[in-house]
Order: structure tokens, then sequence, then C-alpha cells
């Protein structure tokens, strides 16, 4: 498909997806919206429709926790997704959760900075009307993404290192990655685990793209243990069975505070806030470059109730390319292995992308979800940041790889590294979204 027909595909699959408030993840397996799946749809609506994409950022923020917590669902009025509000309970148990939107109660990574950065840049690209929209979104949403920013610095950074952590795999947005197969193990679901039924195997045809039973009574169960402390952050940090400083959000909570005080500076917010924002920033980035592994040079996560390194490789051993901070040097030698034939060079790649996992690596399973598939989101990510970064032509190539897998025009949310088929959800709005990105 030449790239008119793939944005005009792209277009279509937002368009379908749009209930007329939110984009929908997906047309079927996710009807709701997740917090950053949001993110990357304004990403490309900001490219179709400025007033579209300040929507998207104002229903996402109108599920926003009075605490600053941003959840990583606002529910649409559908019942096709399990767990749902019911199960959640977040506005039962928890007076900072709002009564309406509904919401769950855990979060996801904090990349909505970049998402008003595209907007804020597509308004003032455009017409008088668009700019005035744009401006007066970055006005409105500069305070609740400042507040968001330090919901995190405030309650999920168990060490006091800057390294964040999540309570749930869900929060990293990598459900299923062998780098949360350790800490998931220790945790035992109680034996008055509420019965469930799940929904997603109905939608996703072949079972081996989804999560197992045994991972969700654990993804379940977590969420339990969260209702039943009412989902008070402290308490959840305290006492639940999953505590993992997570490399990947780290460096993207550092990103984002970079990104929200260069608007800040723009949009003539508070300098203490602006200030506080760099401090958090580099404090994070301290703290990946600190998790890096002396043998490998890659990333860690660190698993806090365990007290140990998780020492897994993963796309996320990459994280300080996205957050910055390696010195030349250091730099250059992190993009040659991720340029290496342990990841995007890997001689049986269809596409140089990075997978998930390494095709060289004993967990690699390529049609499995965040266990080794390529998630053309997760390129645009790091292609982003390294344009940023100054990694031009690694930037480059990762585009254009990533184009030329999605070709197809099935939109997919993950694609089979060594055949190209596409996996997961067809017309996955987050792959279309940053498709469009490129193609504008
Ligand atoms: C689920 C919506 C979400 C993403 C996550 C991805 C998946 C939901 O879909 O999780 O029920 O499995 O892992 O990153 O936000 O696209």
């Amino acid at each position: 498909m030449g790239s008119v027909a793939l944005a005009s595909g792209a277009a279509w699959v937002l368009a379908g997806n749009d209930t007329g408030t939110m984009v929908t993840a997906s047309p079927r397996l996710y009807p709701h919206m997740w917090s950053w799946d949001a993110a990357f749809i304004m990403v490309g609506l900001a490219q179709l429709d400025v007033d579209r994409a300040a929507r998207e950022m104002e229903t996402l923020l109108s599920g926003q926790w009075a605490d600053g917590m941003i959840p990583h669902i606002v529910f649409s009025e559908e019942n096709g997704y399990f767990p749902g509000p019911d199960r959640w309970q977040t506005a039962v148990v928890c007076e900072h959760a709002p009564a309406r939107p509904h919401t769950s109660g855990i979060c996801q990574p904090p990349v909505h900075a970049i998402a008003l950065r595209k907007i804020v840049d597509a308004g003032r690209r455009r017409s008088g009307a668009d700019r005035r929209r744009a401006e007066s979104l970055l006005h409105y949403s500069w305070p609740r993404l400042f507040a968001w920013q330090r919901w995190l610095a405030t309650y999920r950074d168990p060490l006091g290192t800057g390294l964040i952590a999540v309570t749930h795999g869900w929060e990293s947005g990598m459900d299923n990655s062998p780098r949360w197969d350790s800490a998931y193990a220790a945790v035992q679901p109680g034996a008055d685990l509420p019965p469930y039924v799940r929904k997603d195997l109905d939608k996703v045809g072949d079972e081996g793209e989804r999560p197992t039973d045994a991972e969700y009574d654990r993804y379940l169960w977590l969420i339990e243990e969260m209702r039943r402390v009412g989902y008070r952050p402290d308490e959840v940090v305290r006492t639940g069975s999953f505590l993992v400083g997570d490399v990947f959000m780290t460096a993207l909570f550092a990103l984002s505070c970079e990104v929200l005080a260069e608007l800040g500076e723009e949009g003539g917010q508070p300098e203490e806030q602006i200030a506080q924002l760099r401090r958090w920033a580099a404090r994070s980035r301290a703290a990946v470059l600190d998790t890096r592994d002396p043998v490998t040079g890659l990333a860690r996560d660190y698993d806090v109730r365990a007290g140990q390194w998780v020492s897994t490789p993963s796309i996320a051993g990459f994280a300080p390319l996205l957050c910055g901070g390696l010195d030349p040097q250091q730099q250059a030698e992190m993009l040659a292995v991720l340029e290496g034939p342990d990841w995007m060079g890997h001689p049986d790649l269809v596409v140089a992308t990075p997978p998930t996992v390494s095709p060289s690596s004993p967990h690699f399973m390529p049609k499995q979800y965040w266990r080794g598939p390529q998630w053309p989101v997760i390129s645009w990510l790091f292609s982003w940041a390294m344009r940023r970064g100054g990694m031009y032509d690694t930037a480059a190539d990762i585009r254009a790889e990533t184009l030329r897998l999605v070709s197809d025009g099935t939109f997919a949310e993950y694609y089979h590294p060594l055949t190209g088929a596409p996996l997961g959800s067809l017309s996955q709005s987050w792959t279309a979204a940053v498709v469009l990105d490129w193609l504008y």
C-alpha cells in the first residue's frame, strides 16, 4: 500500500474507532480509552484535526483523579471488556476517583506531555482558530499534567532515587513482558479471589497471542489487593504483592518532565514548577543510568519486594535512549547493540525495528504479545525520542522500516517479527495514529 492509501486508511481507522468523545483503543478488543494509547492517538489526531485532538486530551483529563493520577482506563459506556467498572469499583472505595467517567485504579506510562507538545505544534502551524485552540489547551492541561507528574514523583519513588515503580504489570503497558515473570511468580492469588470470566479470548482468535489464565489470576489478584485498601496510593505501595522499579516508565517520566518544562516556559507557567520538573527529570535520568547491567550495559528493572535486579533482557533495556544522559561513547555503544544482530539487525527479522524481546533470547516467543512481537507504537516512541536526542539516522531507519511493516494496511496491534504477520487486534488506534504522524 502506498503512502497516500496508508494515510487515508489510518485516518479511517481513527474515525471508525471514534465514539465522539473518545477514540477507543481498538474496535472490539479494547472499547475504552487507555491512558497511554490516548496520548499516541492525540499525536495522530493532531495531524488531522487540532480541535479533535484537544478534545481527546480533555476526555482523558476528565478521568483524572483528585490526587493527580491519570488512570489507565477511562471507560466508555460499552461493557465488552473485563475487568470493567464493576470489578474495579474505584469510585465506591476511593474518594479521589471521579464518580463519572468510570475509571480503573492503576496508571500507565506518562507520555501525555509528548501529546500536548504535538498538539501545540500542530496548532501553531495552522490557522488562527487552531492556534487559539491549542494555546487554550496548553493553558488548561499544563497544571493537570504537572499534577500527574507530581503524583508519580510523590507516590511511586519508593527507594527515593527517582526510579519510578509500578504496582501491576499493566501499569508498565507491557503486560506480560518476561520483565515481570519473576515478580509475578511471587504473587500468590488468594483463595478468596472473586470469580471472573475473561472477555479478551472471544475477540482474539488465537489464544497463543494473549496472556494465559494463570497470568490473568495474578493480574486480578493485584487489583483485588488494591481495592481492599481503597486504592490509597501509599497503602498500595506499602502492602501490594508487586512493586517493581520500571526503568522504561522511569525514562518516559524523565522525558515527559523535560517536555512539560519546555511547554511551561512557552506558556508562562510558574517558574518554581518548571524548575521542579527539571529536578525530577535529572533525578530519574540518573536513576535510569544507574540501573545498567555491568556486563551487558542494558538498563534493568529493580524488584523492590524481592530486593533484586531483574536482568531479563527486553526492549526496556534501551530506556537510556529515550531519556538521554549517556555520554557520546556510551550512547554509540548502546545504539550499536540495538542495531546489532541480537536486536534490530537480527538476520531473521522481516523488518529492522526493535522486537520486544530479542530473537536470540530463550524468552523469545514471536506471537506472544510483549514477549517478542514488534509493536509499531514502541518503534514510534523510540524514533521520536531518538530524533529529539540527535540520533537522526537510527530514528529515520526505524520510521522507514516500521512503515514497511505496516504497509499491509491492517494497522495491527503488534506484528510477528519473523513473518511480518499482523497479530492481536486489527485496526488498533495507536498503530494508525503513529503512522499518520509519520506520513504527515
Ligand atoms: C489488556 C490498549 C492496551 C495497551 C497496553 C496493552 C494492552 C490491555 O492493550 O493491555 O487488557 O491486555 O498491553 O499497553 O495500553 O491498547
